[in-house]
């Protein structure tokens, strides 16, 4: 996707330029359907720069650069990464470990270099320490090591904290990050070995559908997640963006009582789909982490209003955009 450019009516002062990378991502199209769906999101003098791997390879610093020097952006939300789910983080350690230390060296350099007001960065729940108590909070990111399935994305991610905390400390940079549970909408990567578990049983009810055949999900079904709707995450996103002051991070996530067991989304999704036949747990494939139950305290000190869209509604949407847009679906 072409760098995208979304401008509301110039307000009273000066435009503001957000430039969002990863912009084409489930995440980024969160965004942009916060902004266009939601009314009440929308913001005079702001205009927003979606870019994509099409707009220049952030890995390669010169590319970046370029991109700093066109858009000239007075405040970034960083979204672009390499992200996969469990079985694509137990393949590929070492490549999600240096890709994302070098996007992430590029972007916030520049960012540095050409002077943004203000960068919000993504980490993820996963990363935290796998043994830990619970419910985990923003204070213990560096507590020990991450589970195994995914060390590679977990220390990069964790090394943004640093790198905003080294920023602000040396050149006074407002570079903050968020850090979200697990993200599900309309935009994923329903790819069944690189993608995340929700459009992982989505795609599988839908090809169980039109086979006829069973329902297979992966594990036991036991691990618990929290998950949130990629468009409540992009509104949340923005708010970051805009409002959020400090520089330590802040968890964007459901509440803890709204935890459920991979079984509970699988059967949600069954419902969704309206699927009849068989489903069977595959107890060969690896159930990854059990449970990265998160305090969203923080967030809800700051937003107590913010209403997350209910699970089954937004799993309802989910699964509406996948079987409208078949022919763009990333499989
Ligand atoms: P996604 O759907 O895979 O999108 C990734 C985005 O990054 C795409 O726009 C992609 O561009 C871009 N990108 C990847 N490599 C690039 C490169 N070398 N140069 C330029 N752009 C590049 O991922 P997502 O789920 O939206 O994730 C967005 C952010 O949220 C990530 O930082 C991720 O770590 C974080 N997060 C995700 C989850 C989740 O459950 N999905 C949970 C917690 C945190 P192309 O489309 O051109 O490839
Ligand atoms: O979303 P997911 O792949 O990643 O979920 P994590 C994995 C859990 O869902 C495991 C089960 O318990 C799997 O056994 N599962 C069941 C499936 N069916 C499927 C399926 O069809 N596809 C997939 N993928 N899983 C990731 C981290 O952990 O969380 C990433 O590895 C990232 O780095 C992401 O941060 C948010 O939640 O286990």
């Amino acid at each position: 996707m072409a760098a995208e450019q979304q401008q509301t009516m110039a307000g009273d002062g000066e435009v503001k330029r957000i430039l969002v990378t990863g912009g084409s991502g489930l995440v980024g199209n969160g965004i942009r359907i916060a902004l266009k769906d939601r009314p009440h999101v929308r913001q005079e003098n702001e205009e927003w720069i979606f870019i994509s791997s099409k707009d220049g390879n952030l890995l390669d610093r010169e590319s970046t650069e370029n991109i700093f020097k066109k858009h000239k952006p007075t405040h970034v939300i960083h979204l672009a990464a390499l992200v996969g789910g469990l079985f694509r983080n137990l393949k590929y350690n070492l490549d999600f470990l240096r890709d994302n230390l070098a996007i992430n060296d590029n972007v916030l350099e520049c960012c540095k270099k050409y002077n943004v007001k203000k960068l919000v960065s993504c980490l993820s729940t996963c990363i935290f320490p796998n043994k830990t108590e619970y419910p985990i909070d923003e204070t213990m990111i560096h507590n020990g090591p991450p589970h195994d399935s995914n060390f590679g994305y977990s220390y990069a991610k964790r090394m943004i904290d640093v790198q905003n905390r080294a920023y602000n400390k040396q050149h006074g940079c407002h570079f903050t990050a968020v850090i979200p549970t697990n993200v599900y909408g309309p935009y994923d990567n329903f790819n069944l070995e690189d993608g995340h578990v929700l459009p992982g049983l989505i795609n599988k009810v839908y090809t169980a559908k039109k086979d006829n055949t069973e329902f297979t999900v992966w594990g036991t079904g036991c691990p618990r997640r929290q998950f949130i709707y990629s468009v409540d995450l992009g509104e949340l996103m923005i708010w970051t963006m805009r409002s959020y002051p400090e520089i330590d991070p802040i968890i964007l996530s459901v509440g803890e009582e709204d935890e459920v067991s991979i079984k509970e989304a699988a059967e949600m999704v069954v419902d969704a789909m309206q699927f009849k036949g068989k489903v069977v747990y595959d107890t060969t494939k690896s159930d990854g982490q059990f449970k990265k139950t998160a305090s969203n305290s923080k967030l809800r000190k700051y937003r107590p209003d913010f209403q997350f869209t209910p699970f089954k509604q937004a799993i309802k949407e989910t699964v509406e955009w996948f079987e409208g847009n078949i022919d763009i679906v990333r499989f």
